[in-house]
């Protein structure tokens, strides 16, 4: 009997039609030349193998026509109904709400003053300039990705004459947007790193709570949000740094922290920078709103910068989800910088490592989209001016808001909409008062109190102000 018989027949245990099944697939084994003959199994040119295939065919049909019933038993059946994701999940909450008026500030996504999801200009323009070079083709990228947009990403955060960047001091692996570039650092850092322990800030982006255990690395927090100030706890994560371990990795967040909107001053940096070299710990930055907190790439390359300039090692993943609002393209980069060309060369080995099992190598379209971007000198200035638009877009929203409050005379002090940076404001509402404004308001935020303002244009802050005033006032 052939292996792909003996597998059909096999799996009508426990069926009605279980007999009937071996009955069939007895009759048949003489035909194929029995048991043993491996020509015939193979169906290698002989005659044996045709008929054998023939009968199978028959044997199926057979088995159809019996109505092999199988108890309604699934392997599955036992397991524990898994929990939507706190950011993604509202989003799915959002969908089945049938409510025209229902607003969406939860997952950190543009959208225009009319509501919409933003592509932008360039972003186009790149795309038909792809789509209309016959040239060029869907073959497999290399395990690394496209050379040309690692290339030009690693310039975009360090700067194209960044000394590291011109002594190939960095290698960079093109991943699967900010995410995949930190899960793709965090298990090569576990495979290699000789302190596989990782340092986050409370709060951080709840899927780093995730990817870094995950990858294999143990997970630990210090102090960054003062919630009595709504600012950064400046002391207490210097106090927890200096605790940590010498060697430890310290992920921070470049620029527009998530969730707070609270950056470190530029001479705070400094401070930090100083701990994490004092005790040769490995920064390892986040970097995913490049030029969505103040508008401008530089500025906000700052704290990556100053890292970078001092010689000493570091990590990045860098998303180019929001800055160039290509999320379900999934483009970003790893880059690990280091202390020789030697090294890099040994890292960007390992990573390709870790790489080709896992998904073997990055999808094109979007690294060929950001590299023709970042480029064209001319498609790079309107990016930027672009990206500017973006930055001041939600600016103006934490204006309005902010007045809206004021306007209502809504009770507590919400001058920290305007202060935080970036996609998010951290609002200090409880869980309590999000969920009275999802049910009354179907206005849809994080259960931590975060609202995307990104989310929000002209015609929905009036909307969003009376869903926080009737909160506040109401719900405790
Ligand atoms: N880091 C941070 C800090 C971050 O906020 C996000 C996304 C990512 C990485 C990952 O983005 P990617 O799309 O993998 O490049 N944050 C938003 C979306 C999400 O949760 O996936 C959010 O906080 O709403």
């Amino acid at each position: 009997m052939t292996d792909r018989l003996r597998a059909t027949s096999s799996s009508g245990i426990g069926c009605k039609g279980k007999e009937r099944v071996a009955a069939i697939a007895g009759h048949i084994c003489p035909i194929a030349g029995g048991p043993g003959d491996r020509e015939g199994d193979r169906g290698g040119g002989g005659g044996g193998g045709e008929v054998s295939r023939f009968d199978e065919v028959s044997l199926l049909a057979a088995m159809a026509s019996e109505e092999v019933h199988c108890a309604p038993i699934s392997a599955w059946a036992k397991l524990a109904q898994a929990p939507e994701d706190p950011i993604l999940g509202v989003t799915v909450a959002y969908n089945r709400d049938p409510n025209p008026v229902k607003l969406n500030l939860g997952v950190g996504a543009y959208r225009t003053d009319e509501g919409k999801p933003y592509v932008l200009h360039v972003v186009r323009r790149a795309e038909a300039a792809l789509v209309g070079d016959r040239s060029r083709n869907k073959e497999y990228l290399p395990i690394v990705g496209l050379a040309a947009f690692n290339k030009l990403s690693r310039a975009l955060a360090f700067g194209a004459d960044h000394p590291a960047v011109l002594s190939n001091r960095i290698a960079t692996v093109q991943c699967l947007s900010g995410t995949g570039s930190l899960r793709v650092g965090a298990e090569f850092m576990a495979q290699h790193y000789h302190t596989p322990v990782i340092y986050v800030p409370v709060p951080t982006w709840g899927n780093h709570n995730k990817v870094f255990p995950k990858a294999g690395l143990k997970l630990l927090t210090y102090r960054y949000y003062d919630p009595a100030t709504r600012g950064l706890n400046f002391a207490g994560m210097i106090d927890d740094l200096q605790a940590a371990p010498d060697g430890a990795v310290i992920l921070l967040h470049a620029c527009a922290h998530n969730p707070t909107g609270v950056d470190p001053l530029p001479e705070q940096w400094d401070a930090i920078r100083q701990v994490i070299r004092a005790k040769r710990q490995l920064p390892f930055f986040d970097s995913a709103y490049q030029g969505f907190a103040s508008g401008d790439l530089d500025v906000d390359a700052y704290s990556l910068r100053s890292f970078a300039a001092d010689g000493g090692e570091m990590a990045l993943a860098q998303s180019f989800a929001k800055n160039m609002g290509l999320y379900g393209e999934r483009v970003g980069a790893l880059s690990m910088v280091c202390a020789t060309p030697e090294a890099a060369r040994l890292v960007e080995g390992q990573l390709k490592l870790v790489i080709r099992p896992m998904y073997s190598s990055p999808p094109l379209h979007g690294a060929a989209i950001v590299a023709t971007v970042l480029g064209d000198e001319k498609l790079f200035q309107e990016w930027k001016v672009e990206l500017k638009g973006m930055a001041d877009r939600i600016i103006d929203m934490r204006e309005k808001l902010y007045q809206a409050l004021v306007a209502r005379g809504t009770p507590g002090n919400w001058t920290h909409i305007l202060k935080q940076i970036g996609m998010f404001t951290f609002t200090g509402l409880n869980k309590t008062q999000v969920d009275f404004m999802r049910e009354k308001y179907h206005v849809y935020m994080t259960g931590d109190g975060r609202i995307s303002m990104a989310g929000l244009s002209t015609s929905t802050v009036p909307r969003l102000a009376n869903a926080i005033d009737d909160a506040v006032r109401n719900v405790a």
